[in-house]
């Protein structure tokens, strides 16, 4: 009796539930590259390359342990993972269909229209990767209006016993983000994350990418990604070793020319399933107890992976599809057109758009607190923000992307993700960066031509947004200062705001 194991393009790791499942003298293992994958949205070049060269070397690795593979290349003829089933059910005789449940909702229903159109029977197993599931966050969420991070985050430390002791957080604190805060001086050394020469298999793909998607947006030159296991785990361990101990102290800090700062650049290979989260949490947690690195950025990295990462996911799944319509600011903006070439006067959002054309990357901060709160702030629709999200950096999935979008940047569900809107001036950048030095605009300045735009689209959006923002308690004090303000001051914000707008 032969199953036809599908295996996605995030769900290259050999411990997989469906590849548990695998008998390996009668199954099948189907793993393709799809057409309208690659093109739903225009992916950034390097995001595609990594995502195909992984899948290949992951194919490869798999039929040398004695799996019987069969792999489609990108072909006209394969636009969907229907088309790949279909073309493979046709050829072979297949019982039964065996998958891990897909990361994201889109692909859900599809597959669900597959039992009927093939009539045969679909077993999908739980994606145990994730150290949370759907149901047991479903759970936790349960008759609460607002689902907060942090609560979530310590029943996992609980739950996983990871950095604790006797029942109580090492270090006699459960968070210790006050001392991830700190500004980076301008001659700080900081190594670059590690990074790999390529062999055949990415240089073919970059061929293929180059030929079929160069329209699509950002740089190829340079790819340096890892592209199989073994390379990620060196990625993984170099992190670990040189630069986790700064993590902590300069993790919401921004340099110019140092895209990387002390982050550890392994989101791209979690999501594909090249290293799994508890594998990285447990080195970072063997790191503070051998003494190589302290706890708040022990601890800090492992809130982002056991807390962030696995609440993000139970965020998706709890609340789509409703999720992907949320607008509650009603923004209507298209997106600025720079964001696709990084030609603007505005010092920050430049470094910022130029890194992820280059890179496919951009750490946290810059994403949330400077391409994201600049959007926040011009009131750009969220379905044309999600849209550039999911296209330009190399770790995004509609299912991590989307929260971090809808709930952390544009506050679009009304708060269920964060209290308040993350909006900040020019002054949060200016403390947190070295942006303004360079800038062609003065961050001290509040108005006129020369104001950074930062400053008065920061009061303008709390104008704009006061009936549906003024009872949240934590912008009380923000909203009893506009109401302080002369109406002269205000005429201006407003003035400059609209002038500014429109001259995007
Ligand atoms: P580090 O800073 O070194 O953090 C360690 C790990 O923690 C990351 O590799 C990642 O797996 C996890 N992590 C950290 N923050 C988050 C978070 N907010 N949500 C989920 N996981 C987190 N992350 C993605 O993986 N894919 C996305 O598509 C994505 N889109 C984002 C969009 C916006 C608007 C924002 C604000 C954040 C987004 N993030 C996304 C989260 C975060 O910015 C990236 O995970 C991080 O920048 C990746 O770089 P790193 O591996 O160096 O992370
Ligand atoms: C992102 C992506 C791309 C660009 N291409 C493929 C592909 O050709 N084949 C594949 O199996 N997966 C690809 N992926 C990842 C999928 O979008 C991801 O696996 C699904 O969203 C799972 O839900
Ligand atoms: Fe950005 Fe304003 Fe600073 Fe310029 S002055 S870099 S626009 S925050």
């Amino acid at each position: 009796m032969t199953k036809l194991i599908l295996v996605f393009g995030d769900q290259l790791s050999s411990n997989i539930s469906s590849l548990r499942n695998c008998n390996q003298t009668n199954d099948i293992i189907l793993m393709s590259e799809v057409y309208n994958e690659a093109t739903h949205v225009k992916h950034h070049k390097k995001k595609l390359v990594l995502i195909f060269s992984a899948m290949r070397h992951f194919a490869k690795e798999l039929n040398s342990k004695g799996y019987n593979v069969k792999y489609i290349y990108l072909n006209e003829n394969i636009k969907s993972f229907t088309d790949a089933i279909d073309t493979t059910i046709q050829k072979n005789k297949i019982k039964e269909i065996l998958l891990t449940e897909p990361s994201e909702y889109r692909v859900t229903k599809e597959i669900k229209t597959w039992q009927s159109k093939f009539s045969i029977n679909i077993q999908i197993l739980e994606d145990d990767r994730f150290l949370c599931s759907r149901e047991e966050f479903k759970n936790f969420a349960l008759n609460k209006k607002q689902l907060i991070m942090e609560t979530f985050y310590r029943n996992m430390r609980k739950k996983y016993n990871i950095l604790m002791q006797n029942g109580k957080p090492v270090g006699g604190k459960w968070n210790f983000d006050k001392e991830n805060r700190n500004k980076a001086p301008n001659n700080l050394n900081i190594n670059f994350p590690l990074f790999f020469k390529i062999d055949e298999i990415p240089k073919e793909v970059i061929l293929l990418v180059n030929h079929k998607f160069n329209d699509h947006f950002g740089d190829l030159e340079n790819f340096n990604f890892a592209t199989k296991r073994t390379e990620a785990l060196k990625s993984l361990h170099y992190f670990i070793q040189n630069r986790l101990s700064l993590f902590g102290k300069y993790q919401d800090s921004m340099l110019e020319g140092h895209p990387w700062m002390f982050h550890s650049h392994i989101s791209m290979y979690i999501n594909l399933g090249l290293l799994l989260p508890n594998e990285c949490i447990n080195a970072a947690e063997n790191a503070y107890h051998q003494g190589l690195v302290p706890i708040n950025a022990a601890e800090g990295f492992i809130r982002q992976i056991l807390g962030w990462r696995e609440y993000i996911n139970g965020v998706y799944w709890l609340k789509m599809p409703k999720y992907q319509n949320l607008n509650f600011l009603n923004a209507k903006k298209n997106l600025p057109q720079f964001y696709w070439t990084a030609e603007t006067k505005l010092n920050c959002l430049k470094q910022c758009i130029n890194e992820t054309q280059q890179n496919a990357y951009a750490h946290h901060i810059q994403r949330l607190m400077i391409l994201g709160n600049f959007l926040l702030l011009i009131g750009t629709n969220p379905r044309y923000v999600n849209e550039w999200y999911l296209i330009v950096y190399a770790d995004a999935f509609e299912w991590v992307e989307m929260p971090n979008v809808n709930g952390m940047v544009l506050y679009a569900d009304e708060g269920l993700l964060s209290s308040k809107p993350y909006a900040a001036s020019g002054a949060y950048i200016n403390k947190m960066s070295n942006y303004c030095k360079n800038c062609s605009y003065n961050v001290k300045e509040k108005n006129g031509p020369s104001a950074c735009p930062f400053n008065y689209l920061y009061w303008n959006f709390l104008i704009k947004n006061k009936n549906k923002l003024k009872t949240n308690h934590r912008m009380k004090i923000i909203y009893s200062t506009l109401d302080k303000m002369p109406k002269e001051k205000i005429d201006s914000i407003k003035a400059d705001s609209r002038c500014f707008i429109e001259s995007i």
